[in-house]
């Protein structure tokens, strides 16, 4: 998968080159290219941004900058790219989306700084053909710009392709699985620390009672704590 990322923080991305991420990388199965949106500026300040039309706080990133960026990254041969932007105001990035994503050959991040980018790029990229565009929020919190954000989906994503991970199988079972609850909770050795024991049928070597046990726990946890998870 190439994944492109365009920021005025390039060194935010630099964390990719680390763990898992960085090993696939090294393995060529991620392929990224991250750049400096002042690549396209074309004054000699390298201006990215101006005052929003309307008043208001902060500045807003300038289209003309974003589109020379996004034309030239778009001109990729990898196939039908998906565009994100990361945003406050987009919808809420799930595990679902993660898995989406995942199918993709090739994904642009679309990182904005101070008040966002003029909102005729994204609707100008949602009228072209040759790209799927979205807009994705990682919570209801914010954050001083997308890249942060970009890595946390980055992360979500990239887990999910074959290689990626050593054991595949820890995919299946973790919260926001297919199942769309919570993890079960989990324990090692020792069986007694401080005072506090491993629940007991984890011990019986009886697979089908601990499969019902930890289905069980994983309902009730996702009831207490997540009840918006759960649909019926
Ligand atoms: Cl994607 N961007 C920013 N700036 N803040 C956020 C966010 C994204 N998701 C939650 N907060």
């Amino acid at each position: 998968m190439r994944i492109d990322i365009i920021s005025v923080f390039p060194d935010y991305l630099s964390p990719l080159n680390l763990s898992l991420i960085g090993k696939a990388w090294g393995k060529g199965l991620l392929d990224f290219r991250v750049h400096d949106l002042r690549d396209w500026a074309t004054d000699r300040h390298k201006t990215v941004d101006d005052t929003p039309y309307g008043g208001g706080a902060g500045m807003v990133m300038r289209p003309d900058v974003w589109g020379s960026a996004l034309d030239s990254v778009l001109n990729a041969p990898q196939g039908p790219p998906q565009l994100i932007f990361p945003t406050p105001s987009g919808h809420l990035f799930t595990q679902r989306a993660a898995e989406q994503l995942a199918q993709s050959e090739h994904l642009i991040f679309a990182c904005g700084r101070y008040e966002g980018i003029d909102s005729r790029v994204a609707d100008h990229y949602k009228s072209q053909s040759n790209v799927s565009v979205q807009e994705y929020s990682i919570g209801d919190y914010v954050l001083n710009g997308g890249e942060v954000a970009a890595l946390v989906m980055i992360e979500a994503i990239t887990r999910l392709i074959p290689g990626v991970i050593g054991n595949p199988e820890s995919l299946v079972e973790e919260s926001h699985n297919s199942e769309g609850l919570l993890e079960y909770p989990v324990f090692t050795k020792p069986a007694q620390w401080r005072g506090l024991e491993v629940p007991e049928i984890l011990l019986s070597g009886n697979h089908a009672k601990i499969a019902a046990w930890r289905a069980a726990q994983a309902g009730a946890l996702t009831a207490q704590r997540r009840p918006d998870l759960i649909t019926n």
